[in-house]
């Protein structure tokens, strides 16, 4: 299997909560390894830039009003499989439909406040890593 790198985001729930620490954990538990990380703010155009796909959806506003909100963190992760890897560890977009164990079903508040994002494939990942790094600032032997 291949080594992949994958997008993070502790969405700002789980920041205000003080979970950073508790999914870091999780995330170096599963066999990742955390190559950039960063504590920012999105502005506006940043999430509507991030979630454009979603744009004209009916919880597109409130999605971007609650990704700027508050502080996040964005990261990439490395290890093989890592974009399956994590979205398996992440669990559904509704925590309710989330197995036990993941972190969605095990922290998250609400399907709109669900703690993390993973990348949904590779090309998205190459994406939504650009939107918030520098090569020179991803620490991959
Ligand atoms: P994902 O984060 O599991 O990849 P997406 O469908 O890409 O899910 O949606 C992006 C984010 O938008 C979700 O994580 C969630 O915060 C929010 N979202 C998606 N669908 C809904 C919805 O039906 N109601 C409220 N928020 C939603």
């Amino acid at each position: 299997m291949a080594i992949e790198q994958t997008f993070s985001i502790i969405k700002p729930d789980a920041v205000a909560r003080n979970l950073i620490g508790t999914i870091n954990a999780r995330l170096e538990a599963a066999g990742f390894q955390i190559v950039a990380m960063k504590l920012i703010q999105m502005s506006r155009s940043d999430a509507e830039n991030f979630y454009g796909e979603h744009q004209g959806k009916p919880f597109f506003g409130p999605l971007v009003e609650y990704m700027t909100s508050g502080p996040i963190v964005v990261q990439v992760l490395q290890a093989e499989n890592a974009v399956l890897k994590y979205r398996e560890i992440l669990g559904a977009t509704n925590p309710e439909n989330a197995a036990a164990g993941t972190i969605r079903h095990d922290l998250a508040e609400s399907m709109s406040r669900n703690s993390a994002h993973g990348s949904d494939s590779l090309s998205s990942a190459a994406r939504e890593i650009g939107c918030f790094f520098e090569q020179s600032e991803i620490f991959s032997k």
